[in-house]
Formats: structure tokens, C-alpha cells, sequence
């Protein structure tokens, strides 16, 4: 049996991740942070209770900016694939907290090659790696950005995921580790975190429909991105590794709208206009922002036979539609006299 270890399985794309690696019959391992509170939501409908017979998902506690507990993990778990999604991955808290986000994407993901180098070095065991790298990186290269587009990174997240890009070339060059570098466009899905813009406006959208919000304050407008849909961004991942040698690769739609169209388009599916609600609120300006990310793929499609299932329009009615339930069941909670927290109408 495979086994496969995942950092950042609590987040959007190590939850569709383990999903994916659990039907294909890998045994699979996820590093998760301690928190006060519980932080397995993405991934609690997996979880079995260890002591059960033919358990394959298992959780271990570790953190990237802990070398010493990732050598521990990596030895213990000895996988066959390792799967580096785990990051501070929102962009503008980059900008707040910019020597941490360093830390845990850029030298966090060089602290976890160096763990799987020296237990590939000590046991001869061949370990495939993923590196989760980023459209971020292109920055502001004018679109549409291709696997030779020079990085012009745009903020301090951006710098560190093009830190972790080259040590992946580096790690391959110098000790001819199988390191696979993923340059994802934004992707996106139910789960997606609240506090990133697609997301933030689909809950808006069924909480304003549903009477539980009157406004949605947004940033930039104008931004244009290449959103697809993260189960099909991580089968992607898996691809990568299933190839004879490993390299980079360039996973995007090959479409761009901008937040402006996103909204819209989020809006009009409970019948609302966008305009009616929405406000700008420069909190959520960003110092250096990214303007226009669109992937050229074709490439990468053609090699590992990859293709987006889900487009612009079909990615809306899904996160809307399940927004709208959420907000439903939210609506039910308050007229019982609960109070319903709305964070992520002002974080993020
Ligand atoms: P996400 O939802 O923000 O999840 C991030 C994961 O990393 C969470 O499990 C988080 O744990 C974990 N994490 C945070 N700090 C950590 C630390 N110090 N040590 C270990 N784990 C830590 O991100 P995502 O959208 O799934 O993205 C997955 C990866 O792809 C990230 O590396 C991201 O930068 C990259 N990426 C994402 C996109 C996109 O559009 N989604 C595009 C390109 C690249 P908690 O749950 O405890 O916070
Ligand atoms: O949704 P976002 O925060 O995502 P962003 O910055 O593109 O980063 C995401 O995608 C990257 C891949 O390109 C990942 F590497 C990264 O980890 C993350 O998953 O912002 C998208 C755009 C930006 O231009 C932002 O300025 O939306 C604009 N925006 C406008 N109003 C807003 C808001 N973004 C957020 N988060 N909140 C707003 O109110």
C-alpha cells in the first residue's frame, strides 16, 4: 500500500487531497497544528477513531517551522509521496505578519526537503515530493503567464513560495530528489477559506439573501484572476508525481475575470444586483497588488492529460448554492435566538 503525507491536510486542498489519495487505496498521513479549538473541520468526515480495524487515514502533530518534529514524522511515516500544501497562504496577512509567513512557506518548505533528504541519504528509499508553488509568483508579469514567465513576486507570501520553488530546482539539481514544482492558479470551492475574496462574497450572497447581512465590503475591484475548482487542481497533484521524471508544471482554466465579474455573477444567482450591496472599504487594499493572472497551460494539459472540469460559471452555482444552505441553516440558529457570528464579513 502507498503511503502518502500531507502538510496543511486541514486546509481547502489537503482535504480534497486526502479524499482523492483515500480512494485511490493510499494509507495516508496529515500533519495538523495544535490549536485550542478543533481545526479538523475540512477533514472530520474522514477521521476514524484509530482504534477501528483497516484505519488508512492517520494524524500527526507537527509544524512547519519545527524541523526537528518533521525528520521525526517523515521517519516514522516513510512515505512514498509527500505532499507540501501546508502555508500561510493568505496574501495580505503576509504583508502583517511577513518574517512568519517567510519562516513557515519558504524555510519551512526547505526544512522538510532537508528531512526527506537525509531519510532518503540513511534508508535508500525513493521519496516523490509535490511543492505546493504559486500564480503568485508571476505577479506583476503581464498576462497571460506561461511556464517561462520570469516570477516578479508581489508580496512577502509570493517572495517565500518563489524561496520554496527554487529550492525544489535546487534540491532536484543537487541531489537528484524527485521534487515536483505545481505553479497553481487560484482555485477555489465550498471549502475555500472565508476570508479569501470568492468565498467571502458567496457567504455574503447567502447571508444578504437570507437577511442576515445588509452590506459587503470588498477591496480591489478591478483584479482579474484564473479561478478554477480545487478537486480538480489536486488531481493534478497526484498526476505530477505518477510522471516518469519529475518537473514543473503550469495548472490553470485559461480563463480571468475579475472580482467585479465574480460578484456579479455570485449576486445574480439569488436574483440580487452586486451594486445594491456592495462597498469599498480600502482595508482590503493590498500595498502591492497583483493585477491580471491568466495561465497558459496547454503544455502541462497535454503532458499529464489533464483537463478542468469545472468552469467559471458552474464554480458560482456551486459555492453559492451551498452558501445559501449554510446561510439557511444560520437563519434557523438565529430565529431560535443564537447568536450568528459574522466574521468574515470584516476579517480577510
Ligand atoms: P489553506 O486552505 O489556507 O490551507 C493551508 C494549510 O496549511 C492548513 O492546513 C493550515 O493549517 C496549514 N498551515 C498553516 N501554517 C502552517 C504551519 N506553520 N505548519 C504546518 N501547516 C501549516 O490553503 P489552500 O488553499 O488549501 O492551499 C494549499 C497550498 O497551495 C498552500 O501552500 C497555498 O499557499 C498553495 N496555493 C493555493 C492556491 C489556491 O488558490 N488555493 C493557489 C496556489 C497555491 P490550519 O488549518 O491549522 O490553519
Ligand atoms: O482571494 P484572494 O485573497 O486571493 P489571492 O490574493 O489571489 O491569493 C490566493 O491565490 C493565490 C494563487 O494565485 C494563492 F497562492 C494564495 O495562497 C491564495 O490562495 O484575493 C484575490 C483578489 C486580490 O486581487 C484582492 O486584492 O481579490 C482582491 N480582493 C478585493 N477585495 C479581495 C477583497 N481579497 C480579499 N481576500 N478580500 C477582499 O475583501
Amino acid at each position: 500500500m502507498k503511503r502518502a503525507l500531507i502538510t496543511g491536510i486541514t486546509g481547502q486542498d489537503g482535504s480534497y487531497l486526502a479524499e482523492l489519495l483515500l480512494e485511490k487505496g493510499y494509507e495516508v498521513h496529515g500533519i495538523i497544528r495544535r490549536a485550542s479549538t478543533f481545526n479538523t473541520d475540512r477533514i472530520d468526515h474522514l477521521y476514524q477513531d484509530p482504534h477501528e480495524e483497516g484505519v488508512r487515514l492517520f494524524l500527526h502533530y507537527g509544524d512547519l517551522t519545527d524541523g526537528t518534529g518533521l525528520r521525526r514524522i517523515v521517519e516514522s511515516v516513510r512515505p512514498h509521496e509527500v505532499y507540501n500544501l501546508g502555508a500561510q497562504s493568505h496574501v495580505k496577512v503576509s504583508f502583517d505578519q511577513p518574517e512568519y509567513t517567510a519562516d513557515v512557506v519558504g524555510t519551512g518548505t526547505l526544512r522538510l526537503f532537508d528531512a526527506v533528504r537525509d531519510y532518503c541519504d540513511t534508508t535508500g528509499c525513493a521519496v516523490r515530493i509535490y511543492q505546493a508553488g504559486s500564480s503568485e509568483m508571476f505577479g506583476a508579469a503581464p498576462p497571460p503567464q506561461r511556464l517561462d514567465t520570469p516570477f516578479y513576486p508581489r508580496s512577502p507570501y509570493a517572495v517565500a513560495k518563489v524561496a520554496g520553488y527554487w529550492y525544489g530546482v535546487n534540491y532536484r539539481e543537487a541531489y537528484g530528489m524527485f521534487i515536483a514544482n505545481g505553479i497553481l492558479f487560484n482555485h477555489e470551492s465550498e471549502r475555500r477559506g472565508e476570508t479569501f475574496v470568492t468565498r467571502k462574497i458567496t457567504r455574503a450572497v447567502g447571508r444578504i439573501k437570507h437577511g442576515l447581512q445588509d452590506k459587503l465590503f470588498l477591496g480591489n475591484l478591478e483584479a482579474k484572476r484564473d479561478w478554477g475548482y480545487a478537486p480538480d487542481y489536486v488531481e493534478a497533484m497526484w498526476l505530477m508525481l505518477q510522471q516518469d521524471v519529475p518537473g514543473d508544471y503550469l495548472i490553470a482554466t485559461g480563463e480571468a475575470y475579475s472580482v467585479r465579474e465574480f460578484a456579479e455573477a455570485a449576486f445574480a444567482e439569488v436574483g440580487l444586483n452586486w451594486q445594491d450591496y456592495v462597498e469599498i472599504d480600502p482595508r482590503y487594499f493590498r500595498p502591492t497588488e497583483v493585477d491580471y493572472l491568466l495561465g497558459e497551460a496547454t503544455a502541462t494539459r497535454e503532458q499529464l492529460g489533464w483537463q478542468p472540469k469545472v468552469g467559471f460559471a458552474e464554480l458560482v452555482k456551486r459555492m453559492v448554492a451551498y452558501d445559501l444552505e449554510l446561510a439557511a441553516q444560520e437563519k434557523t440558529l438565529s430565529d431560535a435566538g443564537h447568536k450568528v457570528n459574522l466574521r468574515s464579513v470584516t476579517h480577510g
